[in-house]
């Protein structure tokens, strides 16, 4: 890469594969234009064109096809086969002497990827949502870049359950992920605290598990908390309409990014059970859990329960078009599988020899009824004990183990282990004046430094490690802001991970670039943590 002394300020993230700057700059003016050379490019054409109209306040007209009139103060996109060799989301970027700025790729999503990278090339300033004044120059360097992601799973989870997020703010964050090339955004939508997706068959899983009574204060401690003693008084609630999540996933959709809705089981579903005691083991009547931690309740794994959850599935299926759907599986505490005759007998009427043998039977079920519906499965890595159907993946939160196992088993696996993409860990080793998190410590610097291909796998292995993604817990994240003070800028670093080859990166470059993509998320109102 070489860095024209004009552009010192060139700091693309994540980093492209390939850049040259030469000499000579481009600049947008008001008699820009912008060429859909095909049909199919016309979306990505009006995506740029709102973002540079909002921010320029020029007219930027779009122009079907290809025209001879066109010049360097124009942009073009163009579908061009040529570039596909860059795979699904590869583009390239050419500004000739003479020629409109262009953006080919071989898919529309890698023309979408190039319009982020555009827009980084240009100051800062384009990232705003009024005009700036009229002297404002609009200005760039002419470059030469061929780009293309290292791993095809760019993913970042957003727990909406312990805080709900509202819609507006689901936006935001996606479209900050967009900005970064992430692709994936994993969509933690139900657990011990609260139900957040509509599901019209089970309206009781909103209205009643869409609540709690109140949260608890401070950390979790389960010595020192009790039911009650140290709550805050103040029901939480919140659920997305199935109208929005569709709204999310166009959104989502337009800037080329997948949401992976994530339904919990067998365990993680107190807010299931308060709706419809019947999913529960004991009959007893529970309540949406105010407290974090590991709730000791488990569905119960009746035909009826499998069903049920069916049921939700076919309506999230309708919603949500990912090729992946999670079904969570983390954390099932098998206490009350162990201690009911009901289910002991369960387990030999389906041929499972104890409990874990029983969880592994419950997620086959759902796998083979997803795979029926030409979809695929994905789960914590607790599912990989027991089997699974060839297609389904897991995601390795408990370290890389998961993701060895399951790449050495033939299955994809996406690296999301807690010591390295946990964004809800502390961001520095002295805690002193950092607010409340749920433990550990993980610095911008580990995450930006971490290798998501264990060396223990041969190449061919290697090649399950389909992706990386950021996991944000929200327990001690109880609004927006908070939110985005833990995920950025350290999700900004798992995205160069995910996107720029392992040999291209250097911790030093990228802070240099950081310091001033930071003014960007300025631009775009992100509340980061402030760099060391
Ligand atoms: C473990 S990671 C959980 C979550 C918690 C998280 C907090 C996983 C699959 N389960 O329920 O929110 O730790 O870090």
């Amino acid at each position: 890469m070489t860095i024209n002394p004009l552009y010192p300020e060139l700091s693309l993230i994540p980093q492209p594969n390939k850049l040259t700057v030469s000499d000579g700059e481009i600049r947008l003016l008001p008699t820009s234009r912008i060429f859909a050379t095909e049909e199919e490019v016309k979306s990505e054409a009006e995506f740029l064109a709102q973002q540079l109209r909002r921010a320029t306040g020029f007219p930027f007209e779009i122009i079907d096809g290809l025209d001879t009139a066109k010049d360097d103060n124009d942009i073009a996109l163009a579908l061009a086969p040529d570039v596909s060799g860059l795979g699904s989301e590869g583009y390239r970027i050419t500004t000739d002497e003479g020629q409109p700025l262009t953006i080919s790729a071989g898919t529309t999503c890698g023309i979408g990827r190039g319009i982020q990278t555009l827009l980084q090339l240009l100051p800062a300033a384009i990232f705003d949502c009024g005009p700036r004044n009229k002297g404002f120059v609009w200005v760039m360097p002419r470059v030469m870049i061929e780009d293309s992601p290292r791993f095809q799973w760019r993913g970042a989870m957003l727990d909406c359950v312990r805080h709900f997020m509202p819609v507006e703010f689901v936006k935001k964050f996606i479209n900050v992920m967009a900005l970064h090339k992430l692709n994936t955004f994993h969509w933690h939508l139900t657990d011990d605290q609260g139900w957040r997706l509509e599901i019209k068959k089970y309206p009781k899983l909103t209205s009643v598990g869409s609540r709690r009574r109140e949260t608890m204060l401070g950390h979790y401690d389960a010595k020192h908390y009790q039911s009650g003693a140290s709550g805050d008084g103040i029901p939480h609630e919140g659920f997305y309409t199935q109208e929005e999540a569709r709204e999310i996933v166009a959104y989502a959709a337009a800037r080329h990014i997948t949401v992976v809705p994530e339904i919990e089981m067998p365990g993680h579903n107190d807010a299931a059970i308060a709706a419809y005691p019947e999913l529960g083991c004991t009959g007893e009547e529970i309540q949406v859990r105010t407290e974090w931690g590991i709730s000791p309740h488990i569905l119960n794994p009746k035909q009826s329960t499998i069903e049920f959850f069916k049921d939700i599935l076919r309506e999230v299926l309708a919603i949500f078009p990912s090729e992946f759907i999670h079904i969570g599986g983390d954390e099932a505490l098998k206490c009350e599988w162990d201690g009911s005759p009901e289910v002991i007998a369960r387990m030999s009427e389906v041929g499972a020899k104890d409990s874990h043998e029983l969880q592994s039977w419950f997620i086959r079920c759902m796998d083979r009824f997803l795979t029926e519906q030409g979809r695929r499965l994905v789960g914590w890595d607790e599912i990989l004990e027991g089997g699974l159907a060839p297609g389904a993946a897991v995601m390795s939160w408990r370290g890389v183990e998961g993701g060895i196992a399951a790449a050495k088993q033939g299955h994809d696996a996406v690296i999301s282990s807690y010591g390295h993409t946990y964004l809800d860990y502390y961001q520095a080793a002295d805690q002193t004046g950092e607010p409340l998190a749920i433990c550990g410590c993980l610095t911008l610097e580990m995450v930006y430094g971490f290798e998501p291909i264990p060396d223990e796998l041969t190449p061919d292995e290697a090649k399950h490690i389909i992706g990386v993604q950021g996991q944000v817990w929200t327990e001690y994240m109880q609004t927006p802001t908070k939110v985005e003070y833990m995920a950025f800028p350290r999700l900004a670093a798992l995205a160069e991970v995910a996107w720029s080859s392992a040999s291209s990166r250097n911790y030093s470059s990228f802070r240099a670039h950081l310091s001033r993509h930071l003014q960007r998320l300025n631009i775009l109102g992100v509340s980061y943590r402030p760099l060391d």
